[in-house]
């Protein structure tokens, strides 16, 4: 989804964060878990998959430290109390809400990572993932914590680690069967009429609330999109010279995604959105570089039990 409208808007508000960023540095220590991801030689893409996903290539990883969850909404309020940060959602006063009724996104006055659906819509519980959060801000949120978004390649190398409990890593042309035990939240109904909740949730859920994938991630498949570090490019395109029109990626699929209808939960599902936008079913996670690890970007949590080479091929074949 594209802002276009508000382009004017936005590169003014990009400079102000520019300027903003650098009195960000916080004091405090983030309550947050940095799992390490082993490097490794790491499949990228899927020459059976769609276009933007092709050509598959491999990607020499260097080890890495990851959030063990999305950045929580608590996670987000502690930082906004402490650094007096305001989203760009706030600043331009609204954010990007899908309609059920008409099948389309919207912005909605006032909606902000707050009340991510509108003001007169519940507030978001504190250990939900954040969203209505631009790439901006989540850019200024790690950063201001000494740390980083994960590139996109960096977050199919931990993906691949497994994407549920039971290590299964969603693919192309793999069927998609419910069961019992729902391991990922999605939509589960007449999209976009109707969404029985069956998973338990019709927005987002809490995160880790699936379990936690062997890596020692939780919610790398469903709840909500994340950002990432990369603009969005085809595989083997030269190095991007971006515009107001470029887009970074998001990874991950969302609660809005029906498994009959979409795919973004897939390891290697690229979604992406101009740096400016906000909307209800994306967030993000900060990256760290081991040994490089500032004091305020979270506790180093357990190594993962698998290296990328020792990624599962697919454990499961339902969820
Ligand atoms: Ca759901």
């Amino acid at each position: 989804m594209r802002r276009a409208l508000l382009a004017a808007a936005a590169l003014l508000a990009l400079s102000g964060c520019a300027r903003d960023e650098a009195k960000l540095a916080v004091k405090s220590a983030r309550d947050a878990d940095l799992v390490l991801i082993k490097g490794g030689d790491v499949q990228i893409g899927d020459d059976a998959s769609q276009s933007d996903e092709r050509p598959a290539f491999r990607y020499k990883a260097r080890d890495l430290l990851l959030d063990r969850t999305p950045v929580t909404v608590g996670q987000f309020a502690r930082f906004v109390e402490e650094t007096g940060y305001v989203t760009q959602a706030e600043r331009f006063g609204e954010g990007g809400v899908f309609q059920h009724a008409t099948n389309a996104w919207a912005e909605v006055k006032g909606a902000t990572w707050r009340r991510p659906q509108g003001p007169d819509k519940p507030a978001a519980p504190a250990d939900h993932p954040v969203t209505q959060v631009s790439w901006n801000d989540a850019q200024a949120f790690c950063h201001a914590y000494g740390a980083r978004l994960p590139t996109e390649l960096e977050w199919e190398q931990a993906g691949r680690l497994g994407q549920t409990p039971d290590g299964h890593v969603f693919k192309t042309g793999e069927p998609f069967l419910w069961s019992n035990q729902h391991v990922i939240n999605v939509w589960q109904g007449a999209f976009p009429i109707y969404d029985s909740g069956a998973d338990g949730y019709r927005l987002t859920s809490p995160v880790g609330k699936f379990g936690a994938a062997p890596s020692g991630l939780t919610d790398m498949a469903g709840n909500v999109w994340e950002w990432t570090d990369s603009w969005y490019r085809p595989y083997g395109a030269k190095d991007l010279t971006p515009d107001k029109t470029s887009e970074r990626v998001q990874r991950g699929g969302s609660f809005l995604c029906d498994p009959t209808l979409c795919s973004g939960f897939r390891v290697t599902a690229r979604s992406h959105s101009t740096p400016d936008t906000s909307l209800m079913h994306v967030g993000f996670r900060c990256a760290a570089d081991p040994g490089r690890v500032s004091p305020t970007a979270g506790r180093l949590a357990a190594p993962g039990r698998r290296s990328a080479e020792a990624a599962p091929a697919g454990a499961r074949a339902a969820s």
